[in-house]
């Protein structure tokens, strides 16, 4: 069975996906996104993708043309036309055709695209090995300027930062804020493990929330560790005995080497793997089934 998107309402073969270079989601990344994954046939925290997905539009005044409701029947079926049972899913709603101003009241209604694919963000060795970062020069554009919350179209800042990793040679970039503490990666957010606590940057310091790490923090609770939400420096995570990131494309991923520094023991260390186990069985256990066969199952 060959991918399908949805576009405009209608599922059409991925090739035959396209959208005007007249659309201002092309021109100026006026527009949104979302990153869902799909494991063994259900959609994971789909509820959370969609309410964020609506949060964004709503922050940018972009109104999309269908209900939430009809936006997750949409992106079931997209999924069911494509037959994957594991699946990453990238909703996109930009503002639509206009002219080549700026101003959004040219576009008269916003495109909707679901694209349904699968992903790997980074080589399956690299989880079991550990993952290597740097700190990137590029800085977290402020939460004044653009709020980090929305997933919007414009990904240059973290782009950036992942140019500096690949110029390093390393698999991610961490960045800090203006003020240089530790924010997030370049598209997943960060972990420390340190003298028993677990810490993520607090979410005042610009920080998408990620659905990932809302998830992640209820795991390291359920294993009975104190979970923080703090601000810290560099020096926290080069002096960490575990850090690891956590976003929707990466999963869980441990990091083992910053800025050339060993973390810990240079090997992904035990509350990692146990935060990396607890996530894997809870993506086996819950979701919005897919097919219904699926829903009988789930039941029993
Ligand atoms: N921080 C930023 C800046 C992000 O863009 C996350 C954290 C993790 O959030 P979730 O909700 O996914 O746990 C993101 C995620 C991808 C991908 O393929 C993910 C994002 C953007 C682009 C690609 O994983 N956003």
């Amino acid at each position: 069975m060959g991918l399908v998107t949805y576009i405009n309402g209608q599922f059409v073969p991925k090739e035959e996906a396209k959208i005007s270079v007249f659309d201002h989601g092309y021109l100026y990344g006026d527009g949104i996104f979302e990153g869902i994954r799909v494991y063994h046939g259900r959609v994971f925290r789909l509820d959370e993708h969609v309410k964020r997905l609506y949060d964004s539009a709503h922050y940018l005044m972009l109104e999309i043309p269908l209900s939430p409701e009809q936006m997750k029947q949409a992106i079931l079926e997209t999924v069911r036309r494509c037959g994957l049972r594991d699946a990453y899913i990238r909703p996109v709603v930009s503002r639509g055709v206009g002219d080549l101003g700026l101003d959004p009241r040219k576009c008269k209604t916003a495109s909707v695209v679901i694209i349904v694919d699968t992903i790997q963000l980074h080589p399956e060795e690299a989880y079991l090995r550990g993952l290597r970062a740097i700190h990137a020069t590029t800085r977290k554009v402020r939460p004044d300027a653009l709020s980090p919350q929305a997933k919007t179209l414009n990904y240059l800042n973290g782009i950036m930062a992942r140019m500096e990793a690949n110029l390093a040679g390393v698999d991610e970039a961490i960045m800090l804020t203006s003020d240089g503490y530790v924010c997030e990666c370049s598209a997943e957010n960060i972990f420390l493990v340190r003298g028993g606590e677990v810490w993520t940057p607090a979410p005042y310091l610009g920080i998408l929330k990620g659905i990932t790490r809302e998830t992640v923090m209820g795991l390291v609770r359920e294993l009975g560790l104190p979970m923080l939400e703090k601000v810290f420096t560099m020096y926290d995570v080069y002096t960490a005995e575990e850090c690891f990131l956590t976003g929707t494309g990466a999963e869980v991923g441990p990091v083992v080497e910053v800025d050339s520094r060993r973390i810990g023991t240079g090997a992904p260390g035990p509350t990692t793997l146990r935060v990396m186990k607890l996530f894997r069985e809870l993506t086996r256990r819950e979701g919005t089934p897919i097919y219904e066969t699926e829903v009988v199952e789930g039941r029993t």
